[in-house]
């Protein structure tokens, strides 16, 4: 159903010529400039160099390469995502009755070192403010990665009896974290969107059941709205938050590069921080107790594996739950055709899905050609096109194209709306099925060393019987070293296959306490 062919023609040239113009001086481009000028197509595929294509589709309208490097703009289309992503969770935060707040984004040092412990790791990633123009600051100002340190001595002062518990609050703000290695858009960048949330109770029972409840929540993000499958589970000793008491997360895995990527992490703090930061309450008994601590978060890194999980050769696939634009309608006119009709088709079709709910637009710009406009969309991801056309004017009908399969479909327009809400459920539903599919055929159970070796130079993502034993997940590090990043443990799911009696750990060859995903991660 593509538009005449001159029309497709003069639309390359007029680009081009606006972004030499822009962009370069005199002189011609090279045909591959053309194409990613034009934004019809990536010029490499998903299987031969990942790298590349992430960084393509990224650029094509989620981020734009800013001149510091780390960090990245997030354009209108990515942050549209975030939006959607934040309208969930903090509805369903305000169900939990976590309170919003704000805190400064500086923090003084003495408020940072006022807890060494689980600083000291982190310290060469903690970025500082040491001037204001030309002059010195009389004290430098920490710029925040994470604002335990920030808010605690508040909670420390607002807590003072057992009313006052529980307090729960949540921020979404920005955090800068320094970090050195290997920059990648959404995936690990030096400035990021979050939420975190920090919440203090009477009893650890309590704390217990919020770290749950709030990782359910990651696990819906995730599994319901971005289609991407996880496992919920526990980090280990050595992959844990240094200053909590445990860390549960949920993980996801990318086929392509054969890593795990930690999705989100809900911590139990324990009575740790209360300590430090002297967070005690009166309970009822009229005694001095410590409060119990949580505190948890998930970042912009979701739309990074979003898109690594479900983009394909022609760019992003979004889930319908989280598309900006779920459905656009494209005009295909024909020279002789009734072009106005069939524009006031597109506009009542755009209307009565909005009607609906549906986030419909339409592309009625005149300067491209319908199978420019096509491409434009697919490379966006959005997962169902409308197109009508003279022949679907006339049958009173428009044509649906699925971007998850291809699948093309004439529709009668009585009753389009219901059906574009089901096959907007399809595309959910399949998007995550087949993202499943092909995580599943990525595990690897094994039992020995010699086999997990093997997993490993194959990429799987690998269950492994294990000990649970701190020195020996830093043996298995030690022993994976790579250029590609170590091997360590991603959780240990809290759905555990059975262990039969007298199984040995794949490392140490010791009794193994428990199953463990393992591989190299994000
Ligand atoms: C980098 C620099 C300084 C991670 C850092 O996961 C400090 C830190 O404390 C740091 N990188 N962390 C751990 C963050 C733990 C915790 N904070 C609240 C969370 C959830 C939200």
């Amino acid at each position: 159903m593509d538009g005449p062919s001159e029309k497709k023609e003069k639309v390359v040239k007029e680009k081009v010529v606006k972004e030499k113009g822009a962009t370069s001086g005199p002189g011609g481009k090279k045909k591959k400039d053309v194409k990613k000028e034009t934004g019809l197509g990536l010029s490499v595929k998903k299987d031969e160099n990942f790298g590349e294509w992430y960084s393509e589709v990224c650029k094509h309208e989620m981020i734009e390469y800013y001149d510091i490097s780390g960090c990245y703009i997030l354009r209108p289309w990515s942050m549209a995502i975030w939006e959607i992503m934040h309208a969930f969770f903090d509805a369903e935060l305000k169900k939990m009755k976590v309170k919003n707040c704000y805190f400064p984004l500086f923090v003084s040092p003495g408020a940072l070192e006022r807890e060494t412990d689980h600083i000291e790791g982190f310290a060469p990633e903690v970025a500082w403010v040491t001037k204001s123009g030309k002059s010195d600051l009389e004290v430098p100002l920490a710029i925040r990665p994470t604002s335990e340190t920030v808010m605690y001595p508040y909670f420390s002062k607002w807590i003072r009896g057992h009313r006052d518990l529980p307090l729960k609050l949540n921020q979404w703000c920005n955090v800068v974290r320094w970090e050195f290695s290997n920059p990648t858009p959404f995936i690990r960048s030096r400035e990021f969107l979050w939420q975190e949330g920090h919440t203090a109770f009477a009893t650890k029972e309590e704390a217990d059941e919020e770290v749950l409840q709030v990782l359910e929540l990651y696990r819906r993000i995730y599994e319901e709205y971005l289609a991407v499958p996880i496992v919920k589970g526990m980090k280990s000793e050595n992959e844990k938050f240094a200053g909590g008491l445990y860390t549960t997360s949920i993980e996801a895995f990318i086929p392509n590069t054969g890593r795990g990527v930690q999705g989100a992490t809900s911590h139990c703090l324990g009575q740790n921080f209360a300590k430090m930061f002297e967070i005690n309450y009166e309970n009822e008994k009229g005694e001095t107790a410590m409060v119990w601590q949580n505190s948890w978060a998930y970042t912009t890194r979701t739309i990074g594996v979003m898109i690594m999980t479900h983009g394909d050769d022609k760019g992003l696939i979004l889930p319908p739950k989280i598309a900006p634009v779920q459905v656009v309608v494209i005009p295909v006119p024909y020279k002789d055709a009734n072009t106005q009709g069939i524009f006031d088709a597109c506009s009542a079709t755009v209307s009565a899905l909005s009607e609906a709910g549906i986030r419909a637009e339409e592309d009625l710009r005149d300067n491209y050609s319908p199978g420019w406009k096509y491409s434009n969309w697919e490379m966006k991801g959005v997962p169902l096109r409308i197109e009508i056309g003279p022949r679907d004017l006339e049958n009173d009908q428009v044509r649906t194209v699925r971007r998850d399969n291809g699948v093309k479909e004439d529709i009668p327009r009585g009753g389009l709306v219901e059906h574009v809400k089901e096959l907007l459920v399809k595309i959910q539903e399949n998007m995550f099925e087949v993202a499943k599919q092909k995580r599943e055929a990525c595990v690897e159970v094994i039992k020995t060393w010699d086999e997990f070796s093997n997993a490993l130079k194959e990429k799987k993502l690998i269950l492994a019987p294990w000990c649970d034993e701190k020195e020996v997940e830093i043996d298995v590090k030690g022993r994976t070293k790579g250029e590609t990043g170590a091997a360590k443990t991603l959780c240990s799911p809290f759905d555990q296959p059975e262990l039969p009696e007298g199984t040995l750990c794949f490392a140490s060859g010791k009794p193994a306490k428990k199953w463990t995903y393992w591989g190299r991660s994000y």
